[in-house]
């Protein structure tokens, strides 16, 4: 189908628009990818912050200390917001911003900032949604352990508490983790992502329990605070595109969704059972072992909370087909297929399969809480930035997940990655996703054509 053909994708678009509740067409961001001002004003160190001084630890030996300048130029960019139409904002809170020490003595200077952002949100109609935590963590914390410290859901919770008591009467929409596998797995087994340890499999399973109990933690917090409150989390969802639409190939899709692979920390079941469904998945203690927590399967339910959606970061999946033994077998995408600058494969279906699989194991709306691709953008000769890769990428994807829509998912709503090219983490500023291109030098914003086409988008799908 190309994009308007016989008014289909308006029709598609207005279809998944009268979702249950409003459709939160969205963007979402990150404090330590765009903020900046990572010594001023009160703020602690982050993980991050420290991570990013260790040689050869960042693409280039990019830093993360200005950014996107967004401390800055949060108000230009809540009028991007505006202007690009979205009825939701996906931002996280840099802990160590409100409490430099990551407990005790609190930065008001920090909360302050948060307030003017989600009174500007609001003034412009626009519904913030807070991730209570997406990666910086407090150095200070980490200098006593950090996750694998037995009090960390406590402190968490502490700081839950904070955010939702200052915020709770403006804020309803709420998100504890984001991608745990990555701070958990990246950060304290492989090593790529702050704070760079490569712990033994115990202690990394260890820290894992306690990023667990420290979203029960939170959303305890939230429940007892914030009236109204709607919360989810963001891990990532791996989900299997079937090579073929037989029954066969569909089911060994499902069973490769959920299935824990050798990459074991970045399975979705790790880590969606235990917050959407009842506990870790009896594979993690066969494949684990004594590597898991002592107290992992008496605590098994203690994570497990009721919440109102299943959100999940959603970017690419690999191909499956059931082998002629009845395993599963994941070939190689054929050769020349699509890839993101990133070299990520583009596997639109997986927005089709993956809240189909998800709805059906958790019995819940489903929210994608991230989804886009970066690429070379760079300002052309006309003063715009062209992007007709990103266009397609975003139609595409939003077609698949309609297509889940009316296969009779409850899909609530969408956030693209990203709205501002951003810091990148590990990669620096090599990777650009954001619908606005950013000067990383002059700090200066250049919507791409595809901010117009989201834009057209909503607009097309609110029209009555
Ligand atoms: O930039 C990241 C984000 O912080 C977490 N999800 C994936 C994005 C793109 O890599």
């Amino acid at each position: 189908m190309t994009p308007d053909s016989n008014g289909q994708f308006a029709h598609r678009m207005q279809s998944l628009n009268k979702s249950k509740e409003s459709f939160s067409w969205g963007v979402a961001t990150a404090s330590a990818q765009i903020e900046g001002a990572a010594e001023i004003d009160g703020k602690g160190l982050s993980t991050w912050d420290q991570f990013c001084k260790g040689p050869g630890n960042i693409y280039q030996g990019h830093q993360i200390t200005r950014a996107c300048d967004h401390y800055h130029r949060w108000e230009e960019d809540l009028d991007l917001l505006q202007l690009l139409g979205v009825n939701a904002y996906r931002f996280s809170v840099s802990w160590p911003r409100i409490l430099p020490r990551g407990i005790g003595k609190i930065n008001e200077l920090g909360l302050s900032f948060y307030e003017r952002l989600i009174d500007g949100l609001l003034e412009r109609g626009i519904t913030p949604w807070i991730t209570l935590f997406h990666w910086d963590a407090c150095r200070a914390l980490e200098e006593q352990g950090g996750f694998l410290h037995p009090d960390m859901p406590h402190w968490f919770g502490e700081y839950t508490a904070l955010l939702a008591q200052r915020f709770g009467d403006r804020v309803q929409h709420w998100f504890t983790l984001n991608e745990p596998h990555a701070f958990i797995e990246g950060g304290l087994r492989h090593g790529r992502h702050a704070p760079g340890k490569q712990l033994p499999l115990p202690e990394v399973l260890l820290a894992a329990h306690h990023a667990l109990l420290a979203h029960a933690e939170a959303v305890d917090q939230l429940r007892a605070r914030v009236s109204n409150a709607k919360i989810s989390a963001a891990p990532v969802l791996i989900t299997a595109v079937p090579t073929s639409e037989s029954k066969e190939d569909r089911e060994a899709a499902r069973e490769a969704t959920f299935v824990m692979q050798n990459d074991v920390l970045r399975s979705s079941s790790f880590w969606m059972d235990p917050i959407y469904g009842q506990g870790y998945p009896e594979e993690a203690f066969r494949i684990f072992g004594d590597a898991m927590p002592q107290v992992a399967q008496t605590e098994r339910s203690k994570m497990c909370r009721p919440l109102d959606y299943c959100g999940f970061n959603l970017y690419d999946a690999p191909l499956v087909k059931r082998g002629p033994d009845g395993g599963l077998e994941f070939p190689s995408p054929p050769p020349g297929s699509p890839q993101t600058a990133f070299q990520w494969p583009i596997t639109e279906e997986a927005h089709y399969y993956g809240p189909l699989f998800a709805a059906e194991r958790y019995k819940l709306p489903i929210l994608i809480t991230e989804n886009g691709l970066s690429c070379r953008d760079r300002i052309h000769l006309d003063g715009r930035v062209h992007d007709p890769q990103r266009i397609d990428f975003i139609q595409r994807h939003l077609l698949e997940l309609s297509r889940a829509q009316s296969a009779g998912v409850d899909i609530r709503g969408y956030f693209h990655w990203s709205l501002l090219d951003n810091f990148e983490w590990n990669h620096g500023y090599r990777e650009r996703f954001g619908l606005v291109h950013v000067d990383f030098a002059s700090g200066q914003r250049t919507p791409k054509d595809s901010f117009f086409e989201y834009k057209r988008i909503i607009e097309l799908a609110q029209t009555p």
